[in-house]
């Protein structure tokens, strides 16, 4: 059976091409919310509503597991989600705080996503339970999402306003910061590139990718691989198929048939 992986909308397929990076043998079903994106400035209620809704739909086709690859929807419906689902179901905020804590050696940790997400101060939960010395320092960077969507991933506009929004993290003189949102990763070496080598760059799409393969193999629901005849990924969305066809192409190894 698949896993399926969901998110408000392209974002998520950071996390996805982590999971077929690292476990190459698991089929996956993607849905993103195209039609209702952004989820990042949304009420806590209206993102467990929609989070339901999509993973009713993964569960008709018969996923095994869930991965909310989405962190806004990570940080606000993974709780309500689990309760109703029987199946295992994953988020992408606990597998990078985890290596966050492990990673920190000033106990300065540097968080940045949606506005929904840092709101949310889920990752200093997470992280003050794992190691109550730490302190998290937040910065929500809602303009990283419409820039990695406009294909800006190497400019001199994202660079300035990357500069602005992470100024403040290196003041507070974060030595690690999670990348909490899933177009984040995408923006990397410009994020490198104004924090410095020396400070350690968290990425939740793989944390969780190997994360997952943990999860599978400890159920034992991991797939082998063996005799697979048909393409193991299918993509689903809720709106404008051909835009999210043209983001896909740009970063996963293959071209995406819908
Ligand atoms: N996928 C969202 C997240 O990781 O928080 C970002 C896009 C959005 O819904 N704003």
């Amino acid at each position: 059976a698949p896993v399926g992986v969901f998110d408000s909308g392209v974002g998520g397929l950071t996390v996805a091409r982590e999971i077929m990076r690292n476990l190459p043998s698991e089929k996956i079903v993607y849905f993103g919310d195209t039609a209702r994106v952004p989820y990042g400035n949304k009420s806590r209620e209206t993102v467990i509503r929609y989070s339901h809704q999509i993973c009713r739909f993964l569960q008709e086709q018969q996923v095994k597991a869930i991965v909310v690859a989405c962190n806004t929807a990570s940080a606000f419906a993974l709780d309500a989600i689990r309760d109703d689902f029987d199946i295992p179901i994953i988020g992408v905020i606990e597998a990078g705080a985890k290596v966050a804590a492990a990673r920190t050696r000033n106990k300065r940790v540097g968080i940045i996503g949606t506005v929904g997400t840092v709101g949310s101060g889920i990752h200093a939960e997470y992280l003050r339970k794992l190691d109550p010395e730490i302190t998290v320092f937040g910065k929500a960077c809602p303009l990283f999402v419409p820039l990695v969507e406009e294909g800006w991933l190497h400019d001199p506009v994202t660079t300035e306003v990357a500069a602005r929004y992470l100024r403040e993290l290196q003041d507070k003189k974060v030595d690690t910061l999670i990348l909490g949102c899933t177009h984040y990763p995408l923006l990397r070496s410009t994020i490198r590139e104004i924090m410095g080598e020396d400070v350690c760059l968290v990425n939740p799409a793989y944390e969780t990718a190997l994360e997952l393969g943990r999860l599978l193999a400890e159920k034992g629901l991991s797939s082998t691989g063996a005799q697979q005849k048909e393409f193991p990924y299918r993509f689903f969305v809720s709106d404008l198929a051909d835009e999210f066809k043209e983001f896909a192409n740009s970063i996963l190894p293959y071209d995406v048939e819908m």
